[in-house]
């Protein structure tokens, strides 16, 4: 699957995180600013990925929640289509140093997901898989955080496949590498596992507020 990848593009990141590109050495606060530390507005929405944009229909959709969960599940789209609705407007941040604000998501809380797998005590870590082979983690309260989501629609429309659709995570207050395109798998674990960007110098938090790009 890696040889497929733009390698390039992967290699030049990684380099990023090396050389500690963008960073302003300075701290944000969400209660005070809009914009995070090093980050510029854009009005366009750019789209970032490892270049396979893997196409996957509605009909043949299918996410997995597992692990340490009571109760493991596969879901199709009408399973997900049936849990309660859930819309929200957030700005989005990523490494790469472009913001978007207000983007409009519809799709499904975290906390409708959490109440059908019912995640055991012992999961202090999320783990995600997408259908291009990308992989990420969160802690399990950032994921379990009000504002995580599987989002299905922007701005009323449903998410295009280059920005992940049918079906992706969105998680406003990391950058945005965190938020998987066309999830297939959310594992819930005792232990971390750093994902594809974590493992190549990228923070293992991300926290925009906290400029929290790269690994110490
Ligand atoms: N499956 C998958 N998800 C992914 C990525 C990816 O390569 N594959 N890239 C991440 C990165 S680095 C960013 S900035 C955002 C970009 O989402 P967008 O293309 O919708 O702007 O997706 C994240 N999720
Ligand atoms: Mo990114």
């Amino acid at each position: 699957m890696i040889g497929r990848f733009k390698e390039k593009l992967v290699r030049s990141k990684e380099k990023w995180a090396e050389e500690g590109r963008l960073l302003t050495g300075e701290a944000g606060d969400p209660a005070r600013d809009r914009l995070p530390p090093g980050q510029r507005k854009v009005d366009g929405w750019p789209v970032l990925d490892l270049g396979l944009q893997p196409e996957i229909g509605r009909e043949e959709m299918r996410l997995s929640i597992d692990g340490l969960v009571e109760n493991p599940v596969t879901l199709d789209w009408a399973a997900l289509a049936a849990l309660p609705p859930f819309s929200q407007t957030v700005d989005i941040h990523c490494v790469t140093a472009w913001s978007r604000y207000d983007n409009r998501f519809d799709g499904v809380a975290v906390a409708d997901l959490v109440r059908l797998v019912r995640p055991k005590p012992e999961a202090k870590f999320v783990l995600f898989e997408a259908h291009d082979g990308y992989t990420t983690n969160l802690k399990r309260a950032i994921f379990e955080d009000e504002t995580a989501m599987l989002a299905t629609h922007w701005e009323g429309e449903p998410l295009s496949r280059d920005h992940g659709g049918p079906l992706r995570v969105v998680v406003p207050k990391k950058y945005f590498w965190k938020s998987a395109k066309w999830v297939k798998r959310i594992t819930y674990s005792a232990e971390d596992k750093p994902g594809f960007w974590e493992v190549r110098g990228y923070h293992n938090e991300g926290d925009p507020w906290r400029e929290e790009r790269y690994q110490d």
